[in-house]
């Protein structure tokens, strides 16, 4: 009996001991919703695919994306992006009645290419499957989630956030869009706005829906980090990584979409893509992060920035370690392309 015992003890301790050394303290994933505006600029296409990638690598859990251009083939886009991605069923949301419906070009071009008779992009749904509003799509994901957990990445027009801010109790949550807000998000991962002094003149993400920025500014109750026109403007994504790092080459989606968008060679800068590195690994430090304070938007959709402490906005700043931040990018947009051929 003694024996037994002995033996019941050592086995506890041993496991006790092999579970104490051998798992480290496991990181969870980061629950993150996206917002793009997917059809307008090219970048947000690298951006959501470094999101893809991320999500390999289980740093992240991306429970739906939100679209804010308000062109309906975006939805197709992004289904079939996602599905090659094998994330096709990921939720989707649409900004209905919002900014930016025309279809500009790689959306449409991209959609319509065939390789062997087949489509490079193969959508199983489209905006009349009943594609939610995106601020619904994020009530109803926000209320599934634990508490100060999700970090909402916005990269378009703010439509879809400030529609959730406006947002009243429902079917998803008895709170209103602000307490939701306040309850579940963060961090809010915002490219927009201009915020040192090369450059003055209101940025494009913050005047298509002026009224939306505004009221983000104003009203969002939890932390934004804005990434300004200023940072991904000085870290250009090379063209030699859209003709050379992708084994599928010009029968990808991505390089097809990027062709399109503009005339080949093109270097483009990574606005959107600095919004997902900092929501997502602000640990590592890519950029440098302004102190506290307050972001308001004024009549024509200038930025100004006034140091505040215990404020909730702080903005991006570029450090020197450019290099190092772009062979990121580089890195987490390629990797699957690399390692994978288009079936
Ligand atoms: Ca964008």
């Amino acid at each position: 009996m003694r024996f037994t015992s002995f033996i019941l003890l050592l086995a506890v301790s041993v496991s006790g001991f092999h579970c104490a050394s051998s798992t480290a303290p496991e990181t969870k994933p980061i629950p993150v919703i996206f917002d793009t505006d997917i059809g307008n600029d090219i970048d947000d296409v690298l951006a959501l695919q470094i999101l893809f990638q991320y999500e390999v690598e289980k740093k992240i859990d991306l429970l739906g994306i939100a679209i804010s251009k308000s062109f309906p083939r975006v939805v197709d886009y992004v289904d079939g992006y996602a599905s090659l991605n094998s994330r096709g069923d990921i939720p989707l949301g649409f900004a209905y009645n919002g900014v930016n419906p025309e279809p500009h070009k790689y959306v449409p071009v991209t959609l319509d290419t065939l390789i062997n008779g087949k489509p490079v992009l193969e959508p199983k749904r489209k905006l009349d499957d009943s594609i939610p509003e995106g601020y619904l799509l994020m009530r109803k994901l926000l209320a599934g989630q634990a508490d100060s957990s999700v970090v909402l990445i916005v990269v378009g027009p703010e439509t879809n956030l400030s529609r959730l801010i406006s947002s009243k109790p429902d079917e998803f949550s008895t709170l209103s869009g602000v307490e939701l807000v306040k309850q579940k998000v963060k961090l809010v991962s915002i490219m927009g706005g201009l915020y040192n002094k090369d450059y003055d003149f209101p940025e494009w993400n913050i005047v298509q829906d002026l009224t939306a920025a505004q009221r983000v500014f104003a009203d969002c109750p939890v932390p934004i980090i804005a990434s300004g026109f200023e940072v991904g403007t000085k870290l250009l994504y090379p063209a030699a990584s859209i003709l050379s790092d992708f084994r599928e080459g010009d029968s990808n989606p991505l390089v097809i979409s990027y062709k399109v968008y503009q005339p080949m060679p093109y270097d483009r800068p990574t606005w959107d893509l600095t919004s997902v590195l900092q929501g997502v690994e602000p640990e590592l430090g890519y950029f440098d992060v302004s102190p506290a304070g307050k972001i308001t938007v004024d009549s024509v959709g200038n930025t100004r920035f006034e140091e505040k402490p215990g404020g909730l906005h702080r903005y991006l700043k570029l450090k020197n370690n450019q290099q190092l931040v772009l062979d990121s990018m580089i890195q987490k947009t390629t990797r699957r392309w690399k390692d994978v051929r288009h079936q």
